[in-house]
């Protein structure tokens, strides 16, 4: 990253940017502990309670734009520490913008680094070189929280302060988790996505998966496998989310694609096969009666068993008197023909022929429209 792409702000910021430095160092740096991780994770989803008074403000921010890596100047001197400077597009508000807060991830959630004013931040106490993964929101006066803007993930350069050593022993993360296959166990009642495992050097102790909400990322699972699942969602509701690989001394991979998920209903309800079949109907006649020839093809590739064939003859004097090859019967303008004992099997691809005769007192238009066995049949 090019230090021409510093926002102009940066120069003019540089006591800024120096304070809010300081003020991360004054407050325990992110990095500092997981018992701190584990004190903000604890508290579930990050987003802080509307502080202003209900009822006048209702309308959240948009979500902040274009997010991208502002390195802050270098260091004058001192040991460096890992510092990552975020830019981004303004949000706006009907009323107005009164700052946006950043949230960085790690191994137990998300965490609020920064609560920046301005669009820019700086988050130190990082491990140069490392790469971290954010998202940030905006504020209103009210309290209300814009939508998170999508993970963004860029490394920690080189900043102004005196860090707390670099890590030890495995820092490679694993590979970032690709493959999102969204709705991949469908009988799952909710939600379900699949992915390709990825790999570390040491090993991958598992992933760790967030949903997005209207406020936040929020952590609902960390699956083992490559597979997860939620409950309790809104049938046909869809839901983005985002996982990163874990490695067993807390290295976090890359974040994968974000994975748009439709909740399901579950189990559906057994719907049938589409019958696949194809009639052939062939008649003729003469004063007062008339013959068909009916020829059933089943078109699938398994066996059709005990078929029913079912057709409308239009005219109200076309009656059936005699059949051949099935048990025929007629119930006003309802023409049922069913399986004979020694024909009832009409294996996949292959063809079967029936007919009748029939008495006429006009016309002897053909049948328009054929099912068997509940199936619509095409006419060949
Ligand atoms: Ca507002
Ligand atoms: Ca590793």
């Amino acid at each position: 990253m090019s230090r021409l792409s510093w926002p102009a702000a940066w120069t003019a910021a540089g006591a800024v940017a120096a304070a809010l430095l300081a003020a991360n160092i004054a407050a325990p740096p992110v990095l500092a502990t997981s018992v701190a991780y584990a004190a903000s994770a604890s508290t579930g989803e990050p987003t802080p309670q509307p502080t202003g008074s209900p009822g006048t403000d209702t309308t959240p921010p948009t979500a902040p734009g274009e997010v991208r890596a502002c390195p802050p100047p270098l260091p004058t001197g001192g040991t460096p520490q890992g510092v990552v400077g975020l830019c981004w597009t303004a949000s706006t508000d009907d009323v107005g913008v009164t700052g946006y807060e950043v949230y960085r991830l790690t191994p137990d959630g998300f965490v609020k680094a920064t609560a920046p004013t301005s669009t820019v931040s700086v988050v130190s106490g990082l491990t140069i070189g490392r790469t971290y993964t954010f998202y940030i929101v905006a504020k209103d006066a009210a309290g209300n929280t814009s939508r998170p803007t999508a993970p963004f993930s860029t490394s920690a350069v080189t900043g102004m302060y005196v860090s707390p050593s670099p890590g030890t022993g495995d820092t490679t993360p694993p590979t970032r988790p690709t493959g999102m296959q969204a709705n991949c166990l469908p009988d799952f009642k909710g939600t379900s996505f699949c992915w390709t495992a990825s790999t570390d050097d040491a090993g991958v102790t598992g992933y760790d998966v967030y949903r997005r909400t209207d406020t936040a990322w929020i952590p609902v699972g960390t699956p083992i496998g490559t597979h997860f699942t939620e409950g309790n969602l809104v049938t046909g509701q869809s839901y983005v989310y985002f996982m990163v690989a874990q490695d067993a001394a807390g290295n976090l991979s890359l974040p994968s694609d974000l994975v748009t998920v439709t909740a399901s209903g579950g189990y559906p309800t057994y719907t049938p096969p589409p019958v696949s079949c194809e009639i052939e109907y062939t008649s003729w006649s003469w004063s007062g009666g008339f013959s068909a020839n009916v020829k059933i093809t089943n078109l699938g590739q398994t066996p059709m068993n005990n078929w029913t064939l079912r057709f409308v003859l239009p005219d109200a004097g076309q009656k059936v008197a005699s059949g051949w090859s099935a048990t025929w019967s007629q119930s006003g303008k309802d023409v049922t023909a069913a399986a004979m004992p020694w024909n009832s099997v009409i294996q996949g691809g292959a063809s079967l022929q029936i007919g009748f005769n029939g008495t006429l007192t006009g016309a002897n238009p053909d049948p328009t429209g054929f099912t068997l066995n509940g199936g619509v049949c095409i006419r060949g």
